[in-house]
């Protein structure tokens, strides 16, 4: 598609457009007013939910923010994207990007979200861009799997727990590399989990906001999880998608941590889920056999399935952000507080338009 840069406009392309960060990215890149180029996925159903507030009819003149159907398992198509809209920066989001499924599904998931980011950069190379294009890769703490140190920084020793993490390491390595060999301005963003309310549903956050919500207003009796200990360093996605930008407005490419700094279990996102709508819980057993009770009805609301169990786990993760804080000035400043408030009230109100005509009559405004 035949696009009039205005000025010193710039050209981004994120793949992965799609999906929680895609969508956030896309709304800060275009506030900046980039001309956003967006991959997508063909699917047998809508999967644009997240960007449909951003759709422009293509048929306006200038549209400045575009999707191209393709997939980051075929080259082809990344060439052909990335010759038409020749853009300033790239960020490629793209991947498989759940843990536990890359278990199910190694192959592909070598194949989307490491080979995939070979591609990329490939393309880059061959359409003779190397001087042109920054790269951005989603690098992630997944890379530092089994725990070697904490805090985790950029120089903590990868030892990927999951051939998702596997995959992702390949794909920063090859980032290295290629930044090396070709010069290419290709960035690594190590970034620790983050989370808002479209964070995907089978994320362990979403998860819990969603049952959360889904219990209070009676419409679920339980919440089924796996690993209760697992610590995890959880930021806001909007903060995250900045940091991403930042790291490619440097003079030098480099390779960053984002992350707020604390870790919390899974037990206490899970606590203070719940009582974002007024349910205490009170742990009893242990190991398999915990469960959570509503401490009002007496009743087990939380238990653990082992089907959630991974088949090795990620036990702890703790960023130290101090490079990205120095370099890039990026700080977090929403808190896991704010972040469950959010995600939890957000949850409720879709729930509630949802299934009542009411709102669910519960004061929802106020919770
Ligand atoms: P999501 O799972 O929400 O989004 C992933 C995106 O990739 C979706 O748009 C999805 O399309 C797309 N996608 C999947 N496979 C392919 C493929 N083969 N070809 C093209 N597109 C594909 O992930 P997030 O937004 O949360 O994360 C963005 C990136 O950051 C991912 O690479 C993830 O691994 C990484 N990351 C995420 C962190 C987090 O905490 N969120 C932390 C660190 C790294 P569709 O919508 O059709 O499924
Ligand atoms: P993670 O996120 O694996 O850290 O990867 P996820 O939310 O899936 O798991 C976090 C921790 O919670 C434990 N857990 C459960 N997880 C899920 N999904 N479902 C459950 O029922 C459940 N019960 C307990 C997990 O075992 C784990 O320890 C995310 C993804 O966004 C990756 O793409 C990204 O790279 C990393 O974050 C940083």
């Amino acid at each position: 598609m035949k696009q009039t840069r205005h000025g010193d406009q710039k050209v981004a392309l994120i793949t992965g457009v799609t999906g929680q960060d895609g969508a956030y990215l896309s709304e800060l890149l275009l506030e900046k007013n980039y001309i956003v180029h967006g991959v997508k996925r063909r699917s047998s159903s809508f999967n644009t939910s997240r960007i449909e507030h951003l759709y422009e009819d293509p048929h306006v003149e200038d549209p400045r923010f575009i999707l191209h159907y393709g997939d980051l398992t075929d080259s082809t198509n990344l060439i052909r994207i990335i010759q038409e809209t020749q853009p300033d920066e790239i960020y490629n989001l793209a991947a498989q990007s759940h843990v536990q499924v890359s278990f199910e599904t190694p192959e592909y998931t070598a194949n989307a979200d490491g080979i995939g980011t070979l591609r990329a950069l490939e393309a880059i190379r061959l359409l003779g861009l190397t001087k042109k294009t920054r790269f951005y890769q989603a690098s992630t703490s997944e890379l530092y799997g089994k725990v070697q140190e904490v805090p985790q920084s950029e120089t903590t020793p990868f030892y990927p727990r999951s051939p998702y993490a596997v995959a992702k390491l390949y794909a920063y390595w090859i980032v290295v590399n290629y930044r090396e060999a070709y010069g290419i301005h290709a960035s690594n963003g190590i970034l620790f989990n983050h989370e808002s309310p479209i964070r995907g549903e089978t994320f362990v956050t979403r998860k819990i906001t969603r049952a959360a919500a889904a219990i209070y207003l009676g419409l679920q009796d339980k919440l089924y999880l796996g690993n209760l200990d697992a610590r995890r360093d959880w930021g806001h996605a909007r903060e995250y998608v900045r940091g991403m930008w930042l790291m490619l407005q440097q003079d030098q490419p480099d390779d960053y941590v984002l992350a707020t700094g604390e870790t919390h279990t899974v037990r206490s996102f899970v606590e203070k889920s719940f009582a974002e709508v007024g349910i205490t819980l009170e742990w009893k057993g242990e190991g398999v056999n915990e469960k959570g009770y509503n401490t009002t009805t007496g009743r087990p609301i939380v238990e653990v399935d082992p089907r959630y169990f991974r088949p090795t786990e990620v036990e702890l993760l703790i960023g130290d952000p101090r490079k990205a804080q120095e370099k890039l000035g990026w700080k977090h400043e929403i808190g896991l507080k704010q972040l469950v408030e959010e995600m939890v009230r957000e949850d409720l109100k879709v729930m509630a338009r949802t299934h009542f005509d009411d709102g669910g009559n519960k004061g929802l405004v106020n919770v």
